[in-house]
């Protein structure tokens, strides 16, 4: 009797260790390849934003050119900048219990909910690019730029020239975008008190929105007099305000123009002599980030944030560098 008694307990015992196995890993739990997962066992997911940029197509070009390269098996999506877009593709990659998750979050607030959802689901969610309002308990990590530095970089041009004060204009980015959040608040930390930023619009990271926006200003502030620069906070909707200054008669060099990214448009915008500064904002993510999600399959320590290193371009070396730009 006792033996049968112990036979049915081992029975018991081994069929609830089966189901516990059974259920998803808990969230941080290595891939069942671990430790020896590569890259040809990664499925990966990239809910990509949208393409309103040149930076933008490079960074897609990062995510699909590497997976290729690396054997991963990528699952990408286009959300046209729309976030219930975003969420959706995540949504749909959870369902489809991919390894990883990469998010390159159109703007800074409401993921919560989706990043929870992967977090049960126990799929690590890397956050590439602009940053995320959440709990840094919901993601893994974080890797791109210091977009408050970006922004700071831009202030210290106008103040180095403009040592007796100016006042300026401001296209900013995409709404509630960690990128125009970021860099609108390090523009005004670091900008000195006598440069006067006297209006600020979004242009969200396109030229064609770009455009009206600068067409409106130069309805209401005088080239030169009402104001002596411009912050503009992507080289896309600096390419679309130089089409209205142009046509308001504007010429390169009129106005003290710092931009952001330093794709080609760019650098052509500095040797045309429409752009005074570049501030770098580098898109090429796709390697930095497989190589941090092929550790999470595999349960190796990560950096939880990781800002790449960027600079400044100037006009004097633009022409030269030109042919060399990978976006
Ligand atoms: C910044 C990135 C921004 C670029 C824009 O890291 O999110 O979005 O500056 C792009 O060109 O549209």
């Amino acid at each position: 009797m006792f033996r049968f008694k112990n036979y049915i307990l081992v029975i018991v015992v081994a069929a609830m260790l089966l189901t516990a196995c059974g259920n998803k890993a808990p969230a941080s739990e290595k891939a069942s390849c671990a430790p020896n997962c590569k890259y040809t066992d990664m499925t990966f997911c990239y809910p990509q934003l949208g393409a309103e940029s040149d930076w933008r197509t490079a960074n897609t070009a990062s995510f699909k050119e590497t997976a290729g390269e690396l054997g991963i098996r990528l699952i990408f999506s286009d959300a046209q900048q729309k976030q219930e877009n975003q969420i959706s593709a995540m949504r749909s990659c959870i369902q489809q219990e991919v390894d990883v998750i990469g998010l390159p979050p159109v703007v800074e607030d409401g993921w919560e909910a989706v990043l929870t959802e992967a977090k049960n689901a126990g799929i690590p969610v890397i956050i590439v690019d602009r940053s995320v309002s959440a709990s840094p308990d919901l993601y893994a990590a974080h890797i791109g730029s210091d977009m408050k530095l970006e922004g700071e970089r831009a202030a210290e041009e106008f103040n180095k020239h403009f040592p007796n004060g100016a006042k300026v204009l401001e296209l900013s980015g995409t709404t509630g975008s960690g990128a125009a959040v970021g860099r609108a608040e390090g523009f005004r930390a670091k900008l000195n008190p006598n440069i006067e930023i006297i209006d600020s619009q979004t242009g969200n990271f396109t030229r064609a929105e770009a455009l009206p926006v600068m067409q409106a200003f130069l309805q209401k502030y005088k080239p030169g007099v009402d104001f002596q620069g411009i912050f503009i906070h992507n080289d896309d909707m600096g390419i679309g305000a130089i089409e209205a200054l142009k046509a308001a008669g504007v010429k390169p060099g009129d106005l003290f123009i710092v931009s952001v990214d330093g794709t080609r448009g760019g650098f052509q915008a500095m040797v045309d002599g429409w752009f005074q500064a570049d501030v770098e904002c580098n898109p090429l993510l796709g390697p930095q980030v497989y190589e941090m999600a092929l550790k999470l399959m595999n349960g190796e320590p990560i950096e939880r944030e990781v800002l790449t290193n960027e600079t400044v371009y100037y006009p004097d070396n633009a022409a030269e560098l030109l042919p060399t730009r990978k976006y």
